[in-house]
């Protein structure tokens, strides 16, 4: 390998594939590719099974690193490392948040509405006005709704009005939904992980790298070299340039 020494980072979503869908096959080749010549990883919001589906394999055995779930859930090498769970910031300040969120979204009205509007997971709560159960149509209306109603930034807005002190933070990283996690449960989570192997460049691929977005506190993390990205052929444009040029 030619660069032993240095790891590369990616989003899933924008960086790697398109919004929720699998990635090309001429992507996955070339993150093949790339893997000859530095050690790579994905650093997700959403859980193992979703990133395999993503990354069209079992993502374990297509990258040295995978985090999911921010790196609240972590691979290396195939193998789990850790696992945070978000049942450990406390069942009373969870339910106080659960039952608000639940009372807001019975109140607002959208074009749709389906089922799971709070999804649970290992290390973070996802809360998705539509519904996680609505159809690729139904997500992609309730996209331009959002963009034109602002319904997610609202809804955020008040969660932070209602709980100032709970120590949460707010990632509006997707179409549908927003992430919600303990202040320093983003995705800078995972470095802790790869800190450890001694790396002397870790670069990071994303494309939600603005105030906000949920790659902006692991683009501007002074461990990372970040590199802010519109779409997958932008990320591979990059690399192209950072590794395979003569
Ligand atoms: O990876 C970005 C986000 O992808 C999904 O968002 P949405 O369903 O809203 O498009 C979710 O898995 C979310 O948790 C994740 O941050």
């Amino acid at each position: 390998m030619a660069n032993p020494e240095t790891l590369c980072l990616f989003d899933v979503d924008g960086t790697l594939t398109a919004s929720r869908l699998v990635i090309t096959p001429e992507m996955k080749k070339f993150m093949a590719e790339l893997r000859t010549k530095c050690k790579i990883g994905v650093v997700g919001g959403s859980n193992l099974a979703k990133i395999s589906e993503q990354m069209d394999g079992d993502v374990l055995d297509l990258y040295d690193y995978v985090f999911a779930e921010n790196g609240l859930v972590a691979y290396k090498d195939g193998k789990h490392l850790a696992t945070t769970s978000i049942k450990d910031f406390g069942d009373d300040k969870l339910q106080k948040f659960i039952n608000f969120c639940l009372k807001y979204m019975a109140d607002i009205q959208l074009p749709k509405k389906r089922g799971t509007f709070i999804e649970f997971r290992s290390g973070l709560i996802n809360v998705c006005p539509v519904g996680r159960d609505c159809s690729q149509e139904e997500r992609m209306e309730f996209f331009a709704y959002d963009q034109e109603h602002k319904i997610r930034e609202n809804f955020v807005a008040a969660l932070e009005r209602e709980f100032p002190d709970f120590g949460l933070k707010y990632s509006i990283g997707g179409q549908i939904s927003f992430d919600v996690f303990p202040t320093g449960w983003d995705k800078t989570y995972c470095l802790q992980f790869v800190e450890k192997d001694g790396y002397k460049t870790i670069h990071f691929f994303g494309d939600k790298a603005y105030p906000g977005g949920n790659d902006y506190e692991i683009y501007e993390d002074s461990r990372t070299i970040g590199h802010k990205v519109t779409n997958p052929n932008e990320t591979r444009e990059l690399l192209e340039g950072l590794f395979f040029s003569a």
